[in-house]
């Protein structure tokens, strides 16, 4: 037997570098790191000019604990900062990492909410394990609804019962819950609330070293009804991501559209419910055609200029058209070679030709749209809920039970979206002479 002393451990600080410009995610105006506010701790310190009586006070500090924290007005340390703009609480990673908007679009009832939750929870999983790449919610009081709509899917106590699928998540209102509302004077405006996930490096990862690949990833869930014409307004800005975002993901329901449906699979779970609860059998290219014009307007692109970053059609329910898909679909969107884990890009460019072929044939008018707007599309066919989706004998409404719930290529889009933003963070696999 051999005695081992160790040394004591000390941690040793690495040094912050913050950004030169930081981004709020909620109200996307840009401001210097050393503009932060601080969120008051004190009970004394209630009320905020902007956010009301009920919030802490914001404040620009002066005074400062040893580890740097803020000392508000009645000598409490705080800990918690905010938008010099809107006053809405940021997290403090925020002011060290670039922040990496992806926006996600399409009519009512298309799937996002559903296709949102179903990708971060495998993403919660996939990243660390395949990518060596961590995921974590950067502020969990932010992230609580969609955490909440990930425990009702993959961790509900009635796993084994049917549960119709607009109970297990409802559609998304376009007031309450979602929505921080901010005072400018006489003019108020309710902001989208952003779900926020650190993305970096970690052990394992070739860069696992490299601080400066990590990423603040900011999702939105909007109403589909906020693509609809006349629903961004000044009071309203709802869909402003789109301008900052690095990629859209705009997804597209072929069981909402006639000529589509008629080729589902039987239109058993859906049809006469489902399509007419979303209100109509929607011409779906209006939904891009109007995000496109957003785009430009916002991010002041010519008319005549295409849209140069990805635009990723995501094809959503393929359980309700996977026959259509004439080929082998078998194997993961990413693969290992040389001990590295990268996207399979001729996987996802085989995939995008066949699906881009098959919409073409039903919805020329969609291929036309995406093809006008952006010059790099490509085609993703995703299901969040796998094949066990029925129609319950007892309510006749399309239910699942939680634990036959089997989502299909749903981290598709994102791990596509990431790579090409930064291959040095997830890694692609091209052919040979590209
Ligand atoms: N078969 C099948 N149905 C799905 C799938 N994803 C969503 N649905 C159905 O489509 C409905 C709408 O899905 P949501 O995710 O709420 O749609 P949304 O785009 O968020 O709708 P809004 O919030 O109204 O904009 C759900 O209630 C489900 O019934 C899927 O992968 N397969
Ligand atoms: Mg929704």
């Amino acid at each position: 037997m051999s005695l081992i002393e160790d040394e004591p451990q000390t941690v040793q600080a690495e040094p912050i570098r913050l950004l030169t410009r930081v981004i709020c995610p909620h109200c996307w105006e840009t401001f210097p790191p050393e503009q932060v506010l601080w969120i008051s701790e004190h009970v004394e310190l209630l009320g905020d000019s902007m956010l009301g009586p009920e919030r802490q006070q914001r404040f620009l500090p002066s005074r400062f604990t040893v580890g740097g924290d803020a000392i508000d007005a009645r000598g409490m340390t705080c800990r918690n900062l905010a938008c010099p703009h809107c006053h809405l609480a940021i997290p403090r990673a925020l002011l060290e990492m670039e922040p990496l908007f992806f926006s996600i679009l399409g009519s009512p009832a298309s799937g996002k909410s559903y296709f949102l939750t179903t990708m971060t929870w495998q993403l919660r999983q996939i990243l660390p394990m395949q990518f060596h790449v961590a995921f974590t919610d950067a502020d969990p009081t932010a992230n609580r609804l969609l955490n909440a709509w990930e425990e009702s899917l993959f961790l509900n106590a009635e796993e084994s019962h049917p549960i119709p699928l607009g109970n297990l998540i409802r559609k998304t209102e376009l007031q309450g819950e979602l929505y921080d509302t901010v005072a400018y004077g006489q003019q108020t405006v309710s902001y989208p609330r952003p779900f926020l996930f650190t993305v970096r490096p970690q052990k394992g990862h070739a860069h696992a070293d490299s601080g400066r690949l990590a990423r603040m990833l900011c999702l939105y869930d909007n109403a589909g009804e906020h693509f609809q014409p006349g629903q961004d307004t000044t009071s309203s800005p709802v869909t402003r991501h789109l301008a900052h975002s690095r990629a859209v993901m705009f997804l597209f329901d072929p069981t909402q559209d006639p000529r589509f449906r008629a080729a589902c699979r039987g239109s058993s779970t859906f049809s006469d419910g489902m399509a007419q609860n979303a209100g109509r059998l929607s011409r779906q290219e209006t939904v891009l055609n109007e995000a496109a014009a957003r785009i430009r307007r916002h991010a002041g692109l010519p008319h005549s200029a295409p849209y140069d970053r990805p635009l990723i059609v995501v094809l959503s329910k393929l359980d309700e058209w996977n026959h259509l898909l004439d080929t082998d679909r078998d194997g993961d969107h990413w693969r290992t070679q040389g001990g590295v884990t990268g996207i399979d890009m001729d996987h996802i460019e085989h995939l995008s030709e066949l699906l881009r072929r098959i919409l073409l044939h039903y919805c020329p008018e969609t291929v036309a749209a995406a093809d006008a707007f952006a010059k790099d599309v490509t085609y993703i066919a995703i299901s969040s809920l796998g094949s066990k989706v029925a129609r319950d004998p007892s309510s006749s409404l399309p239910s699942i039970r939680p634990a036959e719930i089997q989502p299909i290529s749903v981290t598709a889009p994102l791990l596509y979206c990431l790579t090409r933003t930064s291959s040095r963070l997830i890694p692609r696999f091209v052919k040979k002479g590209r």
